[in-house]
């Protein structure tokens, strides 16, 4: 916690009226109910064993679908202006699927926080795969669908979640649905993730959608060493997590002629549809990353070693404290990325919104998560000084959920969730977020 001269603890900065505070979640990781929905890629890599560390799968998860009246209302008390959740695409390809997200929505609603539906965030239906370029158009109608049904009460969204991490960990190295480790062959899965951003851009336009964005993954790439092995590793990683998935859709064009390698019949044409102007960019940010040539035969991804055949190696950024994900805490990144990107991308850049941030701790008393957001929050308050455009902050999570291949072990909640008994428990994370956005302690 930050404290001033006398030690007292420093109120927090004020933000700019209007500044958009919420929480996120995402369909597979909360909602459960999987009986009532089509399977997804992730329920069929789940079903491998092996795949997850704790051998759990999602199938009923926080049980979010039949005890979503119950997570509004820790929404409304809490007091945030606005919930991120995703929109599962095997759920409204169900009969009635539609029909969850009418209710939810209206609940968010009659409770006044504005909903904010991410369009895709990794529960791929199973039949389908982002190798194809068919799956590009068969988002694009699904957005249609979903924004037929929804678009009279929802006005802002979100196009993709973290294309980066779906296809770098989902399609390049296996440890995420749908597990293939095609290394450098997974490039379509990226091209056809951004086709279908930028069709759903389209799909929504038509409907006189005015507030669209997407949530990408970033955060600085340091290099090892001032060694020009490390430097170049590192340019290499910045070019895959910091500037693949943005200058298509900021500039229309892929970075240093990677355009030539992407399945396209017709590439101009389709950067034309995926760099369309957005009303904002979403940034998720956790953490710096420290990278250097490649070291051995293993890379290190959060925690995680794999075989790997890449150009780099994450190394350890020592004398930082971690999360229990072993994810280096140090907020002053997010000043970096965002001005960073500020000055790389001048007015391309839309206004931003922090569509992610947050960490994974147990417990209740969850000193460790505050000091983490508060930081974070003061962070992003040094960006907006500095004269970047932020609109708006979400915290990852509502509840704690199942982390994808980590299944149930990291918790990133706010709120508490006993697997067992399904019961909501706020923790001191949920009190001081609360305390932060209605007790307005900032100056
Ligand atoms: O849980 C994930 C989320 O689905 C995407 N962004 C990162 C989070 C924490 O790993």
């Amino acid at each position: 916690m930050a404290t001033d001269a006398r030690g007292a603890a420093a109120p927090l900065p004020r933000f700019p009226d209007g500044f958009l505070w919420g929480v996120s979640t995402s369909a597979h990781q909360i909602e459960g109910a999987a009986d009532t929905r089509a399977p997804s890629v992730w329920d069929v890599f789940t079903a491998e064993p092996g795949r997850i560390k704790d051998g759990s799968t999602a199938a009923v998860a926080c049980d979010h679908v039949h005890r979503y009246e119950e997570d509004v209302a820790l929404l409304a008390d809490l007091g945030v202006g606005a919930y991120r959740f995703s929109i599962s695409w095997p759920r409204v390809n169900s009969p009635g699927g539609l029909d969850f997200y009418d209710r939810l929505v209206d609940a968010l609603l009659a409770a006044g926080v504005r909903p904010v539906p991410t369009l895709f965030h990794w529960d791929l239906p199973a039949d389908l795969s982002w190798l194809e370029r068919d799956t590009a158009t068969r988002f694009a109608d699904h957005v249609a669908a979903v924004a037929a049904r929804l678009g009279d009460r929802v006005t802002k969204w979100i196009t993709l979640n973290e294309p980066a991490e779906h296809t770098l960990l989902g399609h390049a190295l296996g440890t995420h649905a749908p597990g293939s480790r095609l290394l450098f062959d997974a490039l379509p899965a990226a091209h056809h993730q951004l086709l279908g951003h930028g069709l759903a851009v389209q799909a929504l336009r038509s409907t006189g959608a005015d507030d669209i964005g997407i949530a990408n993954s970033h955060g600085p790439t340091w290099p090892a060493s001032q060694e020009p092995a490390d430097l170049e590793a590192a340019a290499f990683y910045d070019l895959l997590l910091n500037r693949l998935f943005a200058e298509p859709v900021l500039l229309g064009a892929y970075p240093e002629g990677l355009g030539d390698l992407m399945p396209s019949p017709d590439i101009e044409a389709d950067l034309k549809l995926i760099g369309a102007p957005l009303d904002w960019y979403g940034v998720n940010y956790y953490a710096p990353t420290l990278v250097g040539a490649p070291q051995g035969t293993e890379i290190d991804f959060g925690g995680v070693r794999m075989p790997a055949e890449l150009p780099f190696s994450v190394r350890e950024i020592e004398g930082v404290p971690t999360t229990d994900f072993g994810w280096p805490v140090i907020p002053a990144g997010l000043t970096e990325l965002l001005t960073t990107f500020a000055s790389r991308y001048g007015d391309r850049l839309p206004p931003v919104v922090i569509t992610e941030n947050g960490c994974s701790y147990p417990g209740l008393d969850d000193q460790d998560r505050i000091t983490y957001l508060e930081g974070h929050v003061r962070a992003l308050h040094d960006a907006i000084t500095a004269g970047v455009d932020v609109r708006g902050y979400f915290v990852w999570s509502l509840l704690d959920n199942f982390e994808w291949a980590e299944g149930f072990a990291r918790r990133f909640g706010l709120v508490h969730v006993d697997f067992t008994t399904q019961r909501r428990t706020p923790k001191a994370s949920y009190a001081w977020y609360r305390d932060l956005l209605t007790r307005s302690p900032m100056e």
